[in-house]
């Protein structure tokens, strides 16, 4: 039984590494740097995409792809009242998006009229670190209530990562969060890994990671 059931999921995984180099392909020929946002619900993914857009927004054309698990447009339209285009994707219950997802997304949006899509994926630590969508950088979105032990619970999601946030840092007077105990947690698995500890409430922060990313924007059109 094991045996017939490993090359299944190997060949679904292949399938959607393949779709992914597809939305890759149609980013870059776009001139278009895909951002992945991945974190556990809660934890400021739509915050931060809405302060990156207040930020950014005079320089740069922004799409979001809002991945639910639900047919639901909260966040969707938080992202068009803020001037941006956004497409909801509707997982079905599925805990992650996938490629052929992503790429359904990208069909719904003019490419040629952005500069960076983000991509908004389902809430949770586990799933979305095993799908590849084809976007340029990996971020995880960690936040202070969340507690300082999840690296250490949930390694996956941090090795693949191109950057890190830790949002609501306003709340630190609040909770017992060791900060040094979560930096050494990321530090084993993602050494040297770019990071921002900001708040989406203050402000703090968010200068030095929108800087970050418009540098990257720019780099991907060179
Ligand atoms: N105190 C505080 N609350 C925040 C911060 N960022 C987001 N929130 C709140 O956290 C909740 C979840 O934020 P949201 O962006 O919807 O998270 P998502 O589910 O990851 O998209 C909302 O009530 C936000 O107002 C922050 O930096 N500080
Ligand atoms: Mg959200």
């Amino acid at each position: 039984m094991t045996l017939k059931t490993v090359p299944v999921v190997e060949k679904i995984m292949d399938a959607n590494d393949q779709v992914a180099a597809e939305n890759r392909k149609l980013l870059d020929e776009a001139g278009v740097f895909g951002l992945n946002i991945m974190a556990s619900p809660g934890s400021g993914k739509t915050s931060v995409i809405l302060q990156t857009i207040q930020r950014l927004a005079p320089k740069l054309q922004i799409g979001v792809i809002e991945g639910d698990t639900a047919p639901v447009t909260i966040d969707a339209d938080k992202v068009m009242a803020a001037g941006m285009p956004a497409v909801q994707i509707n997982t079905g219950g599925s805990c992650h998006l996938d490629a052929p997802m992503l790429s359904r997304g990208l069909g719904a949006l003019d490419l040629k009229d952005l500069d960076l899509l983000i991509v908004e994926n389902v809430g949770n630590l586990i799933c979305p670190a095993g799908f590849a969508l084809g976007t340029h950088a990996n971020v995880v979105i960690a936040s202070i209530p969340e507690g300082d032990d999840k690296p250490y619970k949930y390694p996956n999601i941090y090795r693949g990562l191109d950057v890190i946030i830790i949002n609501k840092i306003d709340l630190m007077p609040y909770i017992d969060f060791n900060m040094d105990y979560f930096r050494k947690g990321i530090e084993i698995l993602n050494p040297g890994l770019t990071t921002f500890a900001l708040s989406c409430k203050t402000g703090e922060g968010i200068e030095e990671w929108a800087n970050w990313l418009l540098e990257k924007v720019e780099d991907h059109k060179k």
